[in-house]
């Protein structure tokens, strides 16, 4: 192998569960000393020896989709090699700054794994990247290193031996230790600092390189983090008379992933008298998101078949598996499950963060961006009773999160739990300055929702932490969250077909393009049923085409997606059994 690299351990804290790496190529040679030609043969040469610690051994495409790279984890390694180059080039182009990589399938099952890109302000991949990536991905191991010089360095002009750094986290799946060490291979082959936080949540990845890059945002440490959350968290919910409603007994079950960790650390700095943290599917037994955790929830609209005992007035919150998702639950007094998910965090986020910008008396613009998967319900509560404008953006958080940016405050979520307030920094510093003098309490609480609040990214923790001050704060149960409107009756399938790239949409993937005359199909059908809606769209995370449909009742929901799924199937080229209508 040419050159020499030293692995030095900078720093171990236990009591936060992660170390600190710093890793370096040591070069012989200096690149503003060398020709450009001596320097594209050392990193061609450096990227062939490292791959062959990585080969390509299948020829299964693999493409960078709405959550990155996702698959079987056996899969995945030489994948894993080639984003830890590109996320050492990557922190390369844009001067050094961090960037993060996360090792996560988050909901999906055990044996599947993936990884992501987080760009300098914690948001996701910039689409040339995106591409990039996938193709690189995709090369067989003789082409790598031409492509890395052709694709990358010179349409780039990137210095390959100037500082970068990237951010590295895992969550607990057993294969995540190993991709690990190929993205770790793959940084050390360029020369790159790394700083490695080991098992850790995606919303702390991104809240830590956004806040390196930005130290406005908070310390770039993870006790920066829980201290941040946690006192914004504290501050609000030791204001106020007493409170006569609000029951602070919550059970958070954690999917056996990384969430129940991070929430146990919160359970720790946070005052029990404040709120009582029960930790429930928390890894000590069980498999990660195996019949829990919040897709678990959400997709099969029931609770855990673990909890045997649904307990009365007790809210049960469930997170995914990196621990970005939120679910709440809660057993009413006919013993019913009623679930509460991203849409209904969605207008409490709203309604009070609305409220409070109001009697601040500040001049912000506030909005709500939603995916065509949310309630038409609760669509209607946001416009019609609060007021707010709503705008629909394609499904993936990144379109979320980019449509939330035109606003002041952006408020999105994805029905299923994934979402965020974003603020800008123009909101920042106004709440920030505003709040300093402490005469309006608030002005006061909308800034300590600013802490409160990972801004960067949809983070299960600090939305379960935001609900729980918001209740507070309005004295609320969860009775009184769910009275504010009811969910139209839904339904969501998944339908196999030979390829599902055949099927494009428009409309913020609301109407079917391709194939020619699905949609007017599906308009008959949504016609046959009383506030009929449906959907259907090719996943970006799994080889299916999903249908989703919702009416006035649970029956004709149901109906209407399985009627609505028969015509993908007989027009899209569906294979296997034909959904029964
Ligand atoms: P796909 O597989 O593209 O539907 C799913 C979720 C998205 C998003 C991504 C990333 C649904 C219907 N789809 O995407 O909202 O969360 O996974 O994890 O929930
Ligand atoms: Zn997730």
């Amino acid at each position: 192998m040419i050159g020499t690299s030293f692995t030095r351990l900078v720093g171990n804290c236990h009591s936060y569960r992660f170390c600190v790496r710093v890793i370096h190529r040591g070069f012989g040679v200096k690149q503003s000393k060398m020709e450009n030609n001596a320097s594209e043969v050392l990193l061609k040469q450096y990227v062939t020896d490292n791959a062959s610690q990585h080969p390509r051994k299948h020829d299964t495409f693999i493409g960078y989709g709405t959550a990155g790279f996702r698959t079987g984890a056996d899969l995945l390694d030489h994948v894993m090699f080639r984003v830890g180059l590109i996320s050492a080039l990557r922190s390369k182009s844009l001067g050094g700054k961090a960037i993060g990589v996360m090792i996560t399938a988050s909901h999906n099952p055990e044996p599947d794994n993936g990884v992501k890109l987080v760009d300098p302000l914690g948001e996701m991949l910039a689409p040339d990247w995106e591409k990039l990536s996938t193709s690189l991905a995709n090369l067989s191991d003789d082409e790598l290193p031409q492509a890395i010089i052709e694709k990358l360095i010179k349409p780039y002009s990137i210095d390959w031996q100037a500082p970068g750094l990237v951010y590295l986290g895992r969550d607990t799946r057993p294969s995540s230790v190993a991709l690990a060490k190929a993205v770790i291979d793959g940084i050390a082959c360029i020369g790159c600092e790394l700083i490695d936080f080991d098992v850790v949540s995606t919303p702390i990845v991104h809240y830590l390189v956004a806040s390196r890059n930005d130290e406005s945002l908070g310390e770039p440490t993870r006790e920066g983090y829980l201290k941040k959350l946690s006192g914004g968290f504290r501050r609000v919910c030791s204001q106020g008379k007493e409170k006569t409603r609000y029951n602070p007994t919550i059970k958070v079950d954690g999917a056996n992933g990384v969430g129940a960790i991070v929430m146990k650390e919160f359970a720790d700095e946070i005052d029990s008298d404040i709120i009582k943290i029960d930790i429930v599917y928390d890894g000590s037994s069980g498999r990660l998101n195996h019949e829990c955790g919040a897709d678990f929830v959400k997709v099969n609209q029931t609770y855990p078949p673990g909890l045997i005992t649904p307990e009365k007035a007790i809210r049960f919150i469930s997170l995914d598996g990196d621990a970005d998702r939120v679910i709440y639950f809660y057993f009413d007094s006919n013993n019913a499950f009623r679930m509460l998910d991203g849409d209904k965090i969605a207008t409490l986020f709203a309604e009070h963060l609305g409220g409070l910008v109001k009697q601040s008396g500040l001049s912000l613009s506030i909005g709500l961006v939603q995916s065509a998967y949310a309630n038409g319900s609760s669509t209607n509560y946001i416009q019609d009773v609060l007021g707010i404008p709503v705008s629909c953006a394609p499904t993936g958080v990144k379109y979320l999160h980019h449509e939330a940016m035109k606003y002041d405050i952006g408020i999105y979520f994805e029905a299923n739990g994934h979402g965020t307030a974003a603020f800008s920094s123009k909101s920042l510093s106004l709440i920030k300055d505003a709040a300093k003098s402490g005469e309006n309490p608030a002005t006061v609480e909308l800034y300590e929702f600013t802490n409160i609040i990972n801004s960067t990214v949809g983070d299960a923790i600090s939305d379960l932490l935001a609900v729980e001050a918001i209740l507070y704060s309005r004295d609320w149960t969860i009775e009184d969250w769910d009275s504010k409107y009811a969910d139209l009756p839904n339904k969501l399938m998944k339908v196999l077909v030979k390829d599902r790239t055949v099927i494009t949409t428009a409309d913020a993937e609301r109407k079917v393009v391709t194939p020619e005359g699905v949609q007017s199909k599906i308009d008959n059908v949504v016609a046959k049923y009383k506030n009929g809606r449906s959907f259907v769209r090719p996943s970006g995370t799994e080889d299916v085409v999903r249908v989703y449909a919702e009416a006035d009742t649970k029956a004709n929901a149901d109906k209407l997606c399985s009627e609505v799924s028969a015509v993908v199937f007989d027009l899209c080229g569906g294979v296997g059994a034909r959904p029964s209508v």
